[in-house]
C-alpha cells in the first residue's frame, strides 16, 4: 500500500506559516490594546449634566484637592475618584507630574485646574469643598471653584474664588440642592467631608497616595495616622 509521506520542505512552510499567523495574530490583539489604552486619560463625558471646575494659579506648586459629596451620601476626592453619577476626573498636585517629555526635553504643564462631572442628576443637597492639601509658600492661595450646569445650555450656577490659608485648610464652597433641573438653596455653612472619607468604616477608604494599606490621613499633614 501506498503511505504517501508529506514533503519535508511542506511540513517546514506550513509550521512557518502557522508560526507567522500566530505572530499575526498577537500583533493584531497587542494594537488594539494599545489603541484602547490611552483613551481613557483625560476623557471627559460628553453627557455630563454637570461640571464642577476647580482652578488655581498656573505654575503654582501647591496641591489643592476636591471633594464633593452627593445626596445619598457618595464622597468623590483623590482616593475616590468615582462615586454614584460622580467623577472626579483628574487629581491635579500643582507641579508634582505635571512634566511629560517632548524630544528629550521636559515640558511642564503650567495648567492647576481639578474637575468633577456628574453624568446624571440626582435631587437632594450637594456638598462641594476645597483642601489645600499642600502648601508650599506662606500666605493666601486663591483657589476658584465654579458650578456649571450643561443641559440644556450652560449655565454657571455658582463661581466664586476662595482664599486658601495653608496646608489642611478644608473650605466648603458651596452646599446647592437639586431639584429637578432647578438649582435651589445655594448657601456656604462648612461641612468637612476630610473627616468623613478618614473615619473608620467611612465611605471612600482604600489606600492612601503612596499606595500603602488605608488608614486615617492628617489633613494639616498629609501623612497615614497609625491605627
Ligand atoms: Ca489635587
Ligand atoms: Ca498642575
Amino acid at each position: 500500500m501506498f503511505e504517501e509521506e508529506p514533503e519535508p520542505e511542506f511540513e517546514i512552510f506550513s509550521a512557518l506559516l502557522f508560526n507567522s499567523l500566530k505572530a499575526i495574530t498577537f500583533m493584531f490583539f497587542i494594537s488594539f490594546a494599545m489603541i484602547n489604552a490611552p483613551a481613557d486619560e483625560g476623557k471627559v463625558d460628553p453627557k455630563a449634566e454637570m461640571m464642577i471646575t476647580v482652578t488655581w494659579p498656573d505654575d503654582n506648586p501647591d496641591d489643592v484637592d476636591t471633594y464633593v459629596e452627593d445626596p445619598a451620601g457618595n464622597i468623590v476626592w483623590y482616593n475616590q475618584r468615582e462615586g454614584g453619577l460622580m467623577n472626579l476626573e483628574r487629581d491635579d498636585r500643582g507641579m508634582f507630574k505635571d512634566v511629560i517629555l517632548l524630544d528629550g526635553k521636559e515640558i511642564s504643564n503650567p495648567l492647576n485646574q481639578e474637575s468633577v462631572a456628574f453624568r446624571g442628576l440626582q435631587d437632594g443637597e450637594y456638598v462641594v469643598n476645597v483642601v489645600h492639601y499642600i502648601a508650599n509658600g506662606t500666605g493666601t492661595l486663591p483657589v476658584t471653584v465654579k458650578v456649571e450646569q450643561l443641559n440644556p445650555t450652560v449655565k454657571v450656577v455658582f463661581y466664586k474664588t476662595l482664599e486658601m490659608k495653608g496646608t489642611g485648610d478644608e473650605q466648603t464652597a458651596v452646599r446647592f440642592t437639586l431639584a429637578g433641573q432647578d438649582v435651589v438653596n445655594v448657601i456656604s455653612t462648612p461641612k468637612s467631608l476630610v473627616e468623613l472619607t478618614r473615619s473608620a468604616g467611612g465611605k471612600g477608604g482604600g489606600t492612601n497616595r503612596q499606595g500603602a494599606p488605608g488608614g486615617a490621613v492628617d489633613a494639616a499633614t498629609g501623612q497615614v495616622i497609625p491605627e
